[in-house]
C-alpha cells in the first residue's frame, strides 16, 4: 500500500464499493466533516445501496447497548454476515479515539475485516447527527454490510432522527429505567419493534419486564406486538433469542409488504429531517450575521414590535418566504 494516496472521488467510489477498509474509513471521516467530496461519493453510490438492513440500538445510557452490539456481531458473524456498526453520541462532541474503547466496547470485533466500526460525534454539522448517520449508513450499505447496526443514546426526543432510517428499533432498558417506561406509558417515547430488557442477572429484571408488558397491552391496534428479551450481554446469554426476534420483525415487515413502505417513509423523514436542520441553522447563522435581524429581536424585547411580524420579517429576509396568502384566507374567512 503506498504511504499517502489521496482518494479521487472515482477511487474512493470505487474503494467503498469494494468493502476496502481504508476507504470506509476515509469515506466516513469526509462525511463527519461534511467535505464535499463525501457529498460527491455518497451521491455516486446511492443508487446501490438498499440491500443493508440496519438495526436501530437505542435506549439510556449504560444499559448495555454497545455490549449487545458487540454480542450481536459475535452471533451475526456466526452465520457469516458482514457487518458495520456505527455509534452515535448526540452529547459528546467527539467521535472515535478513546470513546471507541471507552463506549463502543466491540474490541473482540477490530481485527474481523468484516466488521467495520465507526463512532460518531456531533461535530458542527449543519444537518445535524441525523446528516452524519444517514451518509455513514449508505456508504456501509454501499460497501455491501448485510447488517448495520446504529447505537444511539436517549430516551425519546434527539435520537430518534438518528434511529428513524433503522428497519427494526431494538429498545434496551435495564432495572432501574424508570423513566424510560414512564416516557414509553405517557407515549413520548415512541414504542420500538424490539425490547431487551439487559442486566438480566439483576433480581429487579423481572418486575421490569412484567411492568414494560404491561405498558405494551394498551397498545391493542397494532399489528406488531414488541417482543421483549431478557439479555444479558457479557455472557451473551439469549442474545441469540434476541437476534431471532430482530429477524422475526424483519420477517414480519417483509412478508407484510411493509419494508418497503417503512424504508420510503424513513427516507422521506430523514430528508426532511436533515433539510430541516439546514434551515434551522441557516437561519440561526443569519440572525447571528445581520444586524438589522438582530434589530428585530431588540424590538420584540423592548415591546415595540410583536412577534409574528418579527417572524414573518425574519422568514421573508432569509428564506424569502411569505405568508400574505394564508392571512388573506384567513381574514376572508
Ligand atoms: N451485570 C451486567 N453488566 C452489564 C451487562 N451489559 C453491560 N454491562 C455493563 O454495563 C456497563 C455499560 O455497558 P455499555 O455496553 O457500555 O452500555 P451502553 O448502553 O452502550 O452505554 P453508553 O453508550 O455509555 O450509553 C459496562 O460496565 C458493562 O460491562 C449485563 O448484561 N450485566
Ligand atoms: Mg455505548
Amino acid at each position: 500500500m503506498a504511504a499517502r494516496r489521496d482518494f479521487t472521488r472515482e477511487s474512493l467510489a470505487a474503494g467503498v464499493r469494494a468493502g476496502d477498509r481504508r476507504a470506509l474509513a476515509r469515506a466516513i471521516t469526509l462525511v463527519e466533516n461534511s467535505e464535499p467530496l463525501a457529498y460527491d461519493v455518497v451521491r455516486d453510490l446511492y443508487p446501490e445501496t438498499g440491500s443493508a438492513y440496519a438495526v436501530g440500538i437505542t435506549g439510556p445510557p449504560g444499559v448495555g447497548k454497545s455490549s449487545l452490539i458487540s454480542a450481536l456481531v459475535r452471533h451475526v458473524r456466526e452465520q457469516d454476515r458482514s457487518v458495520g456498526v456505527i455509534s452515535v453520541d448526540p452529547s459528546s462532541p467527539f467521535s472515535k479515539g478513546a470513546l471507541l474503547g471507552d463506549r463502543i466496547r466491540l474490541t473482540d470485533h477490530f481485527l474481523d475485516p468484516e466488521v467495520f466500526i465507526r463512532s460518531m460525534g456531533t461535530r458542527g454539522h449543519l444537518g445535524g447527527l441525523a446528516e452524519a448517520t444517514l451518509q455513514a449508513m449508505l456508504v456501509l450499505d454501499a460497501a455491501g454490510k448485510d447488517i448495520v447496526f446504529l447505537e444511539t443514546v436517549g430516551a425519546g426526543q434527539g435520537e430518534v432522527e438518528v434511529i428513524a432510517i433503522a428497519d427494526t428499533v431494538v429498545l434496551v432498558l435495564m432495572p432501574g429505567s424508570g423513566d424510560s417506561i414512564q416516557a414509553l406509558k405517557a407515549g413520548i417515547m415512541e414504542i420500538p419493534d424490539v425490547i431487551a430488557i439487559n442486566k438480566m442477572d439483576h433480581p429487579a429484571a423481572k418486575t421490569m419486564v412484567n411492568e414494560v408488558r404491561s405498558i405494551l397491552t394498551l397498545d391493542k391496534e397494532s399489528a406488531w406486538r414488541p417482543p421483549i428479551v431478557l439479555t444479558e450481554a457479557m455472557r451473551g446469554e439469549n442474545v441469540d433469542t434476541l437476534w431471532e426476534k430482530i429477524e422475526a420483525h424483519r420477517a414480519f415487515l417483509e412478508s407484510e409488504g411493509l419494508l418497503e413502505q417503512r424504508r420510503r417513509e424513513n427516507l422521506a423523514g430523514e430528508v426532511f429531517a436533515v433539510a430541516s436542520a439546514r434551515a434551522k441553522a441557516h437561519l440561526e447563522r443569519a440572525v447571528a450575521d445581520d444586524p438589522e435581524l438582530r434589530r428585530l429581536l431588540d424590538e420584540v424585547q423592548r415591546r415595540e414590535l410583536d412577534p409574528l411580524t418579527a417572524v414573518r420579517e425574519i422568514l421573508g429576509r432569509v428564506f424569502k418566504l411569505s405568508d400574505d396568502g394564508d392571512n388573506d384566507t384567513a381574514r376572508t374567512e
